[in-house]
């Protein structure tokens, strides 16, 4: 078994959740955060057998979308707390998906 742990843009999130769902997938939501831009964005668990995995994944590109997005960081320049915002252009991707080993899964 393989647990997919995928972090997808909120705006994709609840599509994706909906054709896993359909598809008979289990999954978990979480609202988390990324790092470097601060926003939030959703992290999805999805343990599944090993032979799913590309299945999974497939879902996940058919409804996940890589956007540019234009937002301004906080920086700080001077002594004395001056924060200086700077626009900043990334291209946040349609998702970043990791898939791990499960040793134990056990449902009671
Ligand atoms: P964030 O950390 O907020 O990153 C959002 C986007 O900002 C990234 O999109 C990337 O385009 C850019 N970015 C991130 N770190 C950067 C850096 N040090 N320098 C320049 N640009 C940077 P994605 O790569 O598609 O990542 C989207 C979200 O997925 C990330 O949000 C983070 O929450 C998660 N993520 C991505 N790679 C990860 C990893 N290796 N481990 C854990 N989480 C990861």
């Amino acid at each position: 078994m393989k647990l997919i742990v995928a972090i997808v843009q909120d705006q994709d999130a609840s599509s994706l959740v909906e054709d896993l769902t359909e598809k008979d997938f289990r999954v978990t939501k979480l609202a988390s955060t990324g790092g470097f831009l601060k926003a939030g964005n959703t992290t999805l668990l999805s343990g599944v057998e090993d032979d799913k995995v590309d299945e999974v994944i497939k879902v996940i590109e058919d409804n996940c979308r890589t956007r540019e997005i234009t937002t301004s960081l906080l920086t700080v320049t001077m002594p004395g707390d001056t924060y200086i915002p700077y626009p900043l252009e990334v291209k946040v991707g349609g998702a970043t998906v990791f898939v791990l080993d499960v040793e134990q899964y056990v449902r009671i």
